[in-house]
């Protein structure tokens, strides 16, 4: 094994050098270049808006400095700070530049060569393996690399490994609205484009905080000219909805009564779409039955907004002709998520307010390709919105990719929380984290650090070694990063675009890709991959997945094509290739009023509201709710905190905000330091007096490696998405 492995890495780096002097990313030195400076184009990796950036380069193809792209109609020029300083991390001290191992004599983890890395990779997986059988190995993946790196993943795990359940973090974020949309449409599909933003006359942000966390997104909505009412739901008076025309702020988790309640008044005043409702949906009867119970009282009752607010409220959409629902993370992350953001669908069906522009339910994502790994992932649904149980769809994708259908698992897999309670278990003992911070984001963090230490062996794969999880890990592979490497990301608007490579990676980290690839030889399944050569490679795999599926995208013919085009949305059929010769006309789902359910009709779907897992008492007053807070700082830091730019743009994006009857009862002024506990742990913070948050509430940013050491536990039953945003905690002055 050891001669192919080094074989292997030979031939590797030998690639890694065709590619890197081949253009865009052109390091080696052309002399046919003239020109001092040239310009390519990428799609930033941060958030899923997907600004397209114009990245500088310098005479022997290497990353000068970016500006944002003009000509792109998803961002027209703009940029966040984020996206600006994009190359700055990849620059940082800490990089990690070689495998690193962990020395059991000196506890320590110590750089080793990629053969070395290997074999311990294999001895030790395949070890546990034989000991408690294939599902004892598990990955938790992310959102945020390439769609050919997550779906090569997902395939080599699964096919090629023997592994069962895997993750991503997609499920702190995301399993919601996938679960939802699948449930209620029929396939995991997100009808809106962003011209959307500029085309309603009325828009409904529930749970979302674009000014902070979609930045972009939000000056789309300033650009709309048809003076549009903004509505914001949320418990916070947060910086979007400072900026609307009604601020509702429900009690947290009780948006669903308050939608419940809309959805009732709606009917009382006739304002139902009839024909749509009878033509494209079902179950609506059912659903008008059981919302009468939530009358105007009952919902001031339980989500303290008065009768008059909601009177407005249900003013503002029965005026609206293109009114558009938006939700993110206020709506994912609770203990009844899906079915509240069904609630929003179901508004959106019952007045036929989708399909035309400026309309629709619309989810927005949250990392740079959520999407991606939402179609291409292969935990939940098999590669390309397949069904693991289903043999015929099992057949169809082991053909695509020549490989026995005998390998495909016939179940989907478990989800995060039960993988780390399999762990816990002991029935899974090895597990490898890729392009995620579990240590840090995980709910309930201390439930992670105890069951770390049941792990025979944990594999990290990251751009640096000094991550919360890294330094946790037996075995570190080095990762190169976004701008080091190439492929597709698809943004909230099913928008595929190319992220380039216009930097080399340092030392001997390599990209995810070339790593799967590695791993799939060095464990003895690499013949099973060989049509996976090459990013592009994969891409021609996974367009093939899609053909036929609602998110068919056979029509794109190479990563040029989509550059060339501003980016392309699914679905992008053959027959789309050869009607749509305008690159940026705006496509949304639904405009025929057909779903992708059997009888391509929508389902109302509904449930009883269930109260908060965990609510405050007289130990635990405060309800605390997390979430971000600077545009310019990203998740838990690993990123962001290398730009000295950023850090200070987003200098109070660790504090804590409490309103000022509860600071003054407590004794608390701003800029003094607090601790907050909750029954599973504490954190330390310095405090921020404002009325943004409610008497009773205190909000702190997910930013904060301590927040996760409070949050309490709790799954939505349909998408296992965790509750982040509501656990009841006390605070005390240092
Ligand atoms: N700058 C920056 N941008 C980001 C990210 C980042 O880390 N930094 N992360 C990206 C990712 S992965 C994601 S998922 C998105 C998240 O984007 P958002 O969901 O917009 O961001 P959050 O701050 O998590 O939550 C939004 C709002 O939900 C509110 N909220 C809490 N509880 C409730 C509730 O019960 N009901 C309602 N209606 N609202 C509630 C919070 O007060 C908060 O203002 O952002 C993406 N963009
Ligand atoms: N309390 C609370 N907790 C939360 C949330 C909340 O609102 N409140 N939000 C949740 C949500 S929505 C999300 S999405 C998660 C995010 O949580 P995480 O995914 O844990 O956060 P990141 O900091 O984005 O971690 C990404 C990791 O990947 C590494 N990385 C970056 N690029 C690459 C690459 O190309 N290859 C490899 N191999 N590694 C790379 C980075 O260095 C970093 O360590 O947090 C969740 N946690
Ligand atoms: S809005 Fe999102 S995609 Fe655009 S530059 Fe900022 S982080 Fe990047
Ligand atoms: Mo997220």
């Amino acid at each position: 094994m050891n001669a192919t492995i080094d074989q292997l890495l030979h031939a590797r780096q030998g690639d890694m050098t065709r590619e890197l002097t081949q253009q865009p990313g052109d390091l080696g030195n052309l002399p046919s270049r003239l020109t001092p400076t040239s310009t390519t184009q990428s799609i930033c990796g941060y958030c899923s808006t997907g600004c397209s950036l114009k990245i500088h380069l310098d005479a022997s193809g290497q990353a000068i400095n970016l500006t944002p792209n003009k000509d792109y109609p998803v961002n027209l020029g703009m940029a966040c700070p984020k996206g600006w300083e994009a190359l700055t991390p990849l620059a940082a001290a800490d990089r990690v530049t070689t495998p690193l191992l962990r020395n059991p004599a000196t506890g320590k983890l110590e750089p080793v060569d990629w053969p070395t890395a290997l074999r311990a990779f294999v001895d030790n997986f395949k070890g546990i393996q034989s000991r408690h059988g294939p599902a004892s190995l598990s990955f938790l993946s992310t959102g945020q690399i390439v769609t050919e790196e997550m779906a090569f993943l997902g395939a080599l795990a699964k096919f090629g490994m023997g592994m069962i359940h895997v993750d991503s973090n997609t499920r702190q974020c995301m399993a919601t609205a996938h679960v939802a949309y699948k449930q209620s449409f029929g396939f995991d599909a997100p009808p809106f484009t962003y011209a959307d933003f500029e085309e309603s006359d009325t828009l409904v942000f529930v749970g979302a905080n674009p000014c902070i966390a979609h930045p972009i997104m939000w000056q789309r909505v300033k650009r709309n000219r048809h003076n549009p009412r903004i509505i914001v739901v949320d418990p916070r008076r947060s910086e979007t909805a400072m900026q609307a025309t009604i601020h509702l702020a429900p009690y947290p988790k009780s948006d669903i009564i308050l939608l419940y309640g809309l959805a009732r008044e709606l009917i009382v005043r006739n304002k139902i779409d009839r024909s749509f409702v009878a033509e494209h949906t079902n179950r609506f009867e059912d659903f008008s039955k059981f919302v009468d119970a939530f009358t105007p009282e009952r919902v001031t009752r339980e989500t303290g907004i008065s009768a008059e607010a909601q009177q407005q409220l249900a003013d503002l959409i029965a005026s609206g002709k293109r009114v558009s629902y938006w939700w993110t993370m206020g709506v994912n992350q609770s203990h009844q998520s899906t079915r509240t953001a069904q609630a929003l669908i179901n508004l959106a069906l019952m007045t036929g307010q989708i399909g035309r522009p400026g309309t629709g339910a619309n989810s927005i994502t949250g990392q740079c390709n959520a999407m991606g790994s939402r179609l291409f992932g292969n935990a939940t649904s098999l590669l390309g919105g397949y069904d693991f149980a289903n043999a015929a769809h099992r057949s169809r994708v082991a053909e695509v990719l020549g490989i026995d259908p005998a390998v495909i698992p016939n179940e989907k897999s478990i989800a995060y929380d039960q993988i780390l309670d399999a762990v816990d278990r002991g029935e899974i003992r090895g597990l490898w984290i890729i392009a995620t911070n579990t240590a840090h984001s995980w709910i309930n963090q201390r439930s992670f650090h105890e069951v770390r230490k049941k792990l025979d062996f944990l594999v990290v794969q990251d751009m640096y070694a000094t991550t919360e999880t890294a330094q946790m890990a037996d075995l570190v592979l080095p990762a190169a990063a976004w701008g080091e490497k190439e492929g597709v990301f698809i943004n909230s608007e099913r928008r595929l675009g190319v992220a380039r490579k216009v930097s080399r990676a340092p030392g001997t980290a390599l990209s995810d890709f070339a790593i799967f690839q590695l791993i799939a030889q060095a464990w003895g399944c690499g013949e099973m991959f060989a049509r996976w050569s090459s990013p592009a490679a994969a891409f021609g795999l996974m367009r093939e997945l899609s053909r036929g599926q609602p998110c068919d995208f056979t029509g794109i013919r190479d990563y040029d094509h989509i550059e060339a085009s501003g980016g392309l949305q699914w679905p992008f059929t053959k027959t789309d290739a050869r009607v749509n010769t305008n690159p940026t006309t705006e496509r949304r789902l639904f405009a025929d009023g057909r779903f992708f359910t059997s009888d391509t009709r929508a389902i109302f779907l509904f449930d009883e509201p269930v109260p908060l897992p965990e609510p405050t008492d007289t130990t635990y007053p405060l309800l605390l709710l997390t979430g971000r807070a600077s545009s310019a700082q990203w998740h838990t830091g690993t990123r962001t905190n290398k730009s000295a730019v950023l850090l200070k743009l987003a200098s109070r994006a660790h504090g804590l905000e409490i309103n000022p009857v509860d600071a003054t009862r407590l004794g608390i002024v701003s800029g003094s330091k607090v601790t907050v506990s909750s029954r599973r742990g504490e954190a330390t913070a310095v405090a921020f007096v404002t009325t943004i948050v409610a008497p009773g509430q205190i909000y702190m940013a997910m930013h904060s490696p301590e927040v996760n050491r409070l949050t309490f536990p709790s799954f939505d039953p349909h998408s296992r998405q965790p509750g982040y945003k509501a656990c009841a905690v006390k605070i005390a002055p240092v």
